[in-house]
């Protein structure tokens, strides 16, 4: 494990252990504060390339955030300093933490008044690749919460182990974050979003640094999609994934594929064997997308010329794929075993730019009640035209069905129910408190699909 050659690349990880050990803290220049992480959230200029400068706001005056690494298990401090003149909000998305630290108004999170601060303390888990977000209604500006700079990865790595590598127990010789963000979003003449400006890393295509690698290397890269609507397919042309984990979570065993499909709040762990030497573009497979931005440069040592893009092959990502057992022929032991309750949840279009769960929008959508450490399961029935990436805050769920095809062993935080497809998931009930699920796809998610859920005693 080369760490350095990643600080080279994006600034580096900000251990908590570290820094707790040399007695500092991962605070900005001029604060005197014992906290493990500090994030100060304000305005400031983001040059995603030479004469491509955005005004935003952001954590610690750099985008992404820090790139933040704990242990799992070991509390952290995190104090958070609101510079901004608006109520603000950090969620930390894909951690199984109390309500009250979680990062969401809805759960009873306080907000961070302007000009004020607050100390969350919590204690990270579960492994695995993670990410921290401002958490709120943005309605129709384009430039709040998740729209801006706030978002950065988190990292947590196991107790005992390589703590290279939170997602699986492989040896990598580089370990790179690939965090997809857009900007300046505009509403299209047919109401969709559009954005103007893509990035990697905060860097448009060919303005940042490459990723630097060597033949032979294997290289771990944590890809993150921190886009507040858009979903992004991305490939490395000569090259495949070898996907380890899905959001975070481990899979049975990697499978390997020539494309990667994230929608908002997904990640992906895969690795990559760096077997042809050349330049090439780590991309989006839409050529207006990489022309603005979303891309980032691959070159082996000794190599020079233009980045070379090559588009790949058809490939339909499917979860399914993912699972144990996938292509064998269905086992009945193997099937998940029958829930204690179920939750059907059927996903309509209301009025304007409404959205409907089983009838109604949030505040008035029902509450999914349930008792602690039991299994649940929630039926998802898309009847809209739009895929959604459906969050559940402070549990992971495993697929237990995708569009009609049953499924075990994959594990996530954010699943994409397809237009017009039915996804089905199981929840184990561990983690009580107010817990919201909604939609990631934040113009969704403001205009009414969210609801909670609530343990009874
Ligand atoms: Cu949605």
């Amino acid at each position: 494990m080369t760490r350095r050659q990643l600080v080279s690349l994006t600034g580096c990880w900000i251990s908590s252990a570290a820094l707790r050990a040399s007695g500092q803290s991962a605070s900005p220049p001029g604060n005197a504060s014992d906290a493990d992480i500090t994030l100060r959230i304000g305005e400031t200029t983001a040059e995603l390339a030479p004469g491509r400068s955005i005004k935003t706001v952001a954590y610690n005056g750099q985008v992404p955030g820090p790139l933040l690494r704990a242990t799992e298990g070991k509390s952290i401090a995190v104090d958070i300093f609101n510079d901004t003149r608006e109520p603000q909000m950090v969620h930390w998305h894909g951690l199984h933490i109390p309500p009250d630290v979680d990062g969401a108004h809805e759960e009873g999170t306080p907000h961070v008044q302007p000009n004020d601060h607050r100390r969350y303390v919590f204690t990270p888990r579960p492994t695995g690749t993670r990410w921290y977000h401002a958490h709120g209604a943005a309605g129709r500006n384009l430039h709040k919460t998740t729209y801006s700079g706030q978002f950065g990865m988190l990292v947590v790595d196991p107790k005992n182990g390589d703590p290279s590598n939170g997602a699986g127990s492989g040896q990598y010789d580089l370990e790179i974050p690939i965090i997809l963000h857009e900007w300046d979003g505009y509403f299209t003449s047919d109401g969709d979003i559009d954005y103007k400006l893509f990035s990697i890393n905060g860097k448009m295509l060919g303005a940042g640094e490459p990723i630097r690698v060597r033949r032979s290397q294997r290289v771990l890269f944590r890809f993150l999609n921190a886009s507040a609507t858009m979903s992004h397919r991305l490939a490395l042309p000569g090259h495949k994934f070898n996907v380890i984990a899905l959001d975070g979570n481990t899979l049975a065993s990697p499978r390997t594929v020539p494309i990667l499909d994230l929608a908002p709040a997904e990640r992906v762990d895969a690795f990559v064997e760096m077997d042809q030497p050349g330049v090439w573009i780590l991309g989006e497979l839409l050529q207006p997308q990489r022309s603005a931005g979303m891309g980032i440069v691959v070159e082996y040592a000794g190599e020079r010329g233009a980045p070379r893009w090559i588009s790949p092959a058809p490939f339909t990502w499917d979860y399914t794929f993912f699972g144990t057992g996938f292509g064998a022929a269905v086992d009945p032991s193997k099937a998940a075993p029958e829930p204690d309750g179920r939750f059907p949840i059927v996903i309509r279009p209301g009025s304007g730019h409404q959205w409907t769960l089983n009838g109604k929008s949030f505040p008035h959508t029902e509450t999914m009640v349930v008792k602690e450490n039991r299994r649940y399961r929630l039926i998802f029935d898309n009847q809209s035209a739009e895929a959604h990436p459906l969050h559940l805050h402070r549990h992971t769920f495993e697929l237990t069905k995708f569009d009609g095809k049953p499924t075990a062993g994959v594990f996530k935080d954010t699943v994409v129910v397809p237009a017009w497809k039915q996804v089905e998931v199981d929840v184990t009930t561990y983690s009580p408190g107010p817990t919201l699920m909604h939609c990631h796809q934040q113009f969704h998610m403001d205009f009414g699909f969210m609801m909670m859920m609530q343990y009874s005693g």
